[in-house]
């Protein structure tokens, strides 16, 4: 049987829940944390999010954790209780003292496990020879937090960080690398791979979607309704855009249900976003036409059948997800999708809570990909796709950089 089956079975019954379109005032207060996740930096989310008080800290319970690296998804569901009847592994390897809550220090480690690229950490790997012991494992950690925005804004104002107190030593950093260490260098071993190290980067992956797959109301075969679905590829969207593709679902109807295995799949593939964004405009301009719901299909079968994890655990995405898919994101009723009608949609979850998602000049950010999309087409020799800025354009925004 596989693992997310297995740890999908004590919840089956547990969420029981009610659905119904989220009220108002919930709704601005969900788009609020989402802008939060999305953009804040891990203190100012910590701060949001973190509901114990015990003398001047602030701790996160369980609960606030998992709410603070997981979307809002726009749906009234209410499953409070999770935690009740779900022990949480993420959990227990993020609370390095075992005191039952998080301190920032223990919540800012987790951060930097989560946010740093698999990519990355398989170059440090393999540097090491692809094996590494505690200590080296100890280094990786400490360079993957310098590396991190936050490392970084300390060490420019040399570990003097202003919002109350939220600082992180090295000591506590060890503290919470050793914790984690733990789990690794059991029962006397002294080396790990990366494929053990990638296992828990997995899990950790699985357990969240598990979450946000119970943030719904889920049916006894484990399934979700087709709205809940497009409500959770909404709730991966920068908040900006949010808004326009609320309404336009309400104008929809879609049908069908989503089943977990199916969700997953989905999920691992939308949150490779570059990536997705990438497979889908080399299709476009193979094909030199907008993409069907055929195509989107291919893209998207590939892009599983390239994921080992979705391999291992024989996931992929059914037709269903693929109209809703397609039929969320075609905002001119064409039929088709067009490279702006799926680019810039989408936001990894990686970014949440780092900063790395903020996007200081959304516009600016955005001509810089569509330049540089231009550029691998031209390279390629095909013609740009988007539309090029004249000269006096760009030495006008440059002028404009330069004054602020
Ligand atoms: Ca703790
Ligand atoms: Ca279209």
């Amino acid at each position: 049987m596989n693992k997310y089956i297995l740890l999908a079975l004590p919840l089956a019954k547990a969420s029981v829940v009610f659905s119904a379109p989220a009220p108002y005032n919930e709704n601005i207060r969900g788009t609020y944390e989402n802008k939060i996740r999305q953009n804040a930096n891990p203190e100012k989310v910590f701060e949001t999010f973190a509901s114990i008080k015990e003398r001047k800290n602030y701790y996160m319970s369980v609960a606030d954790f998992f709410k603070a690296i997981t979307p809002y998804n726009y749906s009234s569901c209410v499953n409070q209780n999770f935690f009740d009847s779900h022990e949480s592994l993420v959990f227990k390897i993020a609370d390095a003292n075992g005191d039952g809550k998080l301190s920032f220090s223990e919540y800012f480690f987790f951060i930097v496990l989560l946010s740093t690229g698999a990519k990355w950490f398989k170059e440090m790997f393999k540097s090491y020879g692809g094996t590494v012991t505690r200590e080296q494992f100890i280094e990786i950690m400490k360079e993957a937090k310098k590396r991190s925005p936050q490392g970084k804004h300390m060490v420019n104002t040399k570990g003097h960080l202003d919002p109350r107190s939220s600082n992180v030593t090295d000591e506590q950093f060890r503290e919470s690398c050793l914790t984690l260490s733990e789990l690794f260098f059991k029962n006397d071993k002294n080396l790990i791979s990366w494929r053990e190290f990638m296992n828990l980067k997995n899990l950790i992956m699985e357990e969240l979607l598990y979450y946000e797959f119970h943030a719904f109301e889920v049916d006894e075969d484990m399934s979700i309704s087709s709205e809940d679905f497009a409500k959770s590829i909404i709730s991966y969207m920068p908040v900006s855009k949010a808004a326009e593709y609320l309404r336009r679902l309400e104008t929809l109807k879609l049908k069908g249900r989503v089943k977990y295995s199916e969700y997953m799949a989905f999920m691992i593939i939308l949150q490779q976003s570059k990536r997705l964004e990438n497979a889908l405009l080399f299709k476009r301009t193979e094909h030199g036409r907008a993409l069907s719901r055929k195509d989107i299909k291919k893209v998207l079968a590939k892009l599983c059948k390239d994921s080992k994890f979705c391999r291992n655990n024989g996931l992929s995405i059914s037709d269903i997800q693929i109209k809703v898919f397609v039929e969320l994101l075609d905002l001119d009723d064409s039929g088709f999708l067009e490279p702006e009608e799926f680019f810039n949609v989408l936001v990894s979850r990686d970014s949440f809570g780092t900063a790395q998602a903020s996007k200081p000049d959304i516009d600016l950010m955005a001509e810089k990909s569509k330049e540089a999309v231009n550029f691998v087409l031209k390279y390629f020799g095909f013609k740009p796709y988007f539309a090029e800025k004249s000269s006096q354009e760009k030495i006008t925004n440059k002028l404009n950089t330069l004054e602020h």
